[in-house]
């Protein structure tokens, strides 16, 4: 196949776009700030043990008030767009009910200072900082708070559909459901599989409510997406047993959303692998459809594949999915399935680099989703970045990594994939959820003490790439 062909020089179209990308609850800070208050990840992150050194959010990287710093440097590094994240608690305080002013102001802000740079602003409206008086209502096990974020979605809407083209629903909705209510590594750190299922469902019908309250507010021209968890799940050996365990992960992992969205069906076989969890009585009649929303373009977020295996439920070795410490599953309803390390180099957080997964990942859903253009919207790496005694940052790994992934980016364009752009995760070192600030994603370093920023030499890097259109040597710098 065409893939298997080198494509020298990398070359991108004009057209696409480089981007970087961050989130709200991971680089904002000023938590109690123009009527901000809390979200479960405020309420997660200060309760003991559960992130990596107890470390928070408050500050983060201040960036709620290094914003026009931020939006200049990323100038500097000629970004063609910037995705981030909007905080639902800055917005509605309660999750529910008119807005706060002080708090949509901070985001037409930052829209204006980006637009005044020349660079697209994306929004990601759900990026897991659920306001934390939802969760006490129930959190996204009940019904309601998909209501409550269709509401939220509408708000942000008409603040700022009239200067921002490019819309997202939520941010991987599997690490909201199943990180966030199964496995319990993330907020609100809760353990009952059975909720995480109906968290999962609610998710769905939010991203379906809030994507028809977007387009009732917003000029038709705006593009309506999601960024959808997006697992590359490889059975170990071909055997049935080894299939079978693939197909049971990938269902819990990619089916059990966009099946619903992209095809109006939870998968049949999502049904018989859960049914000692749940009987799935809480979709309603009419989800479905309400789900199954027309897009406009599909996010794809890819960090490293995931290898599986059949296993025997006695056996309870230990768990290498990378998934982060805890003695509860993230797949409800699961017990007969190992997870292997893939072969290969790997980042700090012990995820093995494959970029062939990237490229395998962008063939599926051009496969799954004919005509829907794509874009990544996340990809990155953690690595142990120190400033040498000059001060500058080296970081060769990210460059070798970034020159990788984008490489099979564009490979699946020449095999015929529409990828229109693509976001680095992420543009800053930040506040990396259950790892606390131990793991650094930027191209950007951030001093935690000084909050100071220094573009890593992958920054430079990833701005000749976004200049030229065309991939810098990984060596060249
Ligand atoms: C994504 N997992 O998180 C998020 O969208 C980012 O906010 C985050 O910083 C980034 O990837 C790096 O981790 C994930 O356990 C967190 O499979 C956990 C998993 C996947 C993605």
């Amino acid at each position: 196949p065409d893939s298997e062909k080198p494509v020298t020089p990398v070359t991108f179209p004009s057209a696409f776009l480089w981007g970087a990308a961050t989130s709200a609850y991971q680089i904002e800070g000023a938590v109690r700030e123009d009527g901000r208050t809390p979200s479960i990840w405020d309420t997660f992150s200060h309760t003991p043990g559960k992130t990596v050194d107890g470390d928070h959010g408050d500050i983060a990287v201040d960036h709620y008030h290094r914003y026009r710093e931020d939006v200049a440097l990323m100038a500097e590094l000629g970004l063609d767009a910037y995705r981030f994240s909007i905080s639902w608690p800055r917005v509605q305080p309660t999750g529910r009910g008119p807005a706060v002013q002080r708090g949509l102001d901070f985001y037409r802000r930052l829209v204006d200072e980006l637009l005044a740079h020349g660079i697209k602003p994306a929004i990601t409206l759900y990026h897991w900082d659920l306001p934390q008086e939802l969760e006490d209502a129930g959190g996204w096990p009940e019904r309601d708070t998909a209501y409550h974020f269709a509401e939220y979605a509408q708000i942000v809407g008409e603040a700022l559909g009239d200067r921002v083209e490019q819309w997202m629903t939520l941010n991987e909705p599997w690490c909201s459901a199943f990180l966030g209510y199964a496995s319990g590594v993330h907020a609100p750190g809760r353990t009952d599989p059975a909720a995480s299922l109906r968290a999962a469902h609610h998710l769905n019908l939010g991203h379906g409510l809030a994507a028809s309250a977007l387009r009732s507010v917003m000029p038709a021209r705006n593009s309506v997406a999601l960024a959808l968890n997006s697992a590359v799940v490889r059975p170990l050996t071909q055997s049935p047993e080894d299939l079978a365990a693939a197909r049971k992960i990938d269902d819990l992992a990619n089916g059990v959303f966009h099946g619903p969205i992209l095809h109006g069906a939870y998968p049949q076989s999502l049904f018989e692998t859960t049914k000692s969890v749940t009987d799935w009585s809480f979709v309603v009649d009419g989800d479905l459809a309400q789900i199954n929303q027309p897009l406009d373009a599909l996010g794809l977020n890819y960090y490293t594949p995931t290898l599986v295996s059949a296993a025997d439920p006695a056996a309870k070795g230990p768990r290498a999915d990378g998934h982060g410490a805890s003695e509860h599953s993230p797949w409800p309803g699961v017990d007969d399935v190992a997870f292997h390390q893939s072969p290969g180099e790997r980042t700090e957080m012990g995820w093995t680099v494959d970029p062939s997964g990237l490229h395998e990942l962008i063939m599926r859903y051009t496969e799954e989703a004919p005509g829907l253009p794509l874009y990544i919207t996340e990809n990155g790496a953690a690595y142990d970045d120190k400033p040498e005694s000059d001060g500058r940052v080296h970081d060769p790994e990210r460059i070798a990594y970034l020159h990788g992934h984008l490489s099979a980016v564009r490979r699946a364009i020449a095999d015929g994939a529409d990828v229109r752009g693509y976001f680095l995760w992420s543009l800053l070192d930040n506040f990396e959820w259950a790892y606390g600030y131990a793991k650094r994603f930027g191209a950007v370093y951030v001093d935690y003490v000084t909050l100071e920023r220094t573009p890593k030499s992958s920054a430079h890097w990833y701005a000749r790439a976004a200049r030229t259109g065309t991939l810098p040597e990984a060596e060249a710098v």
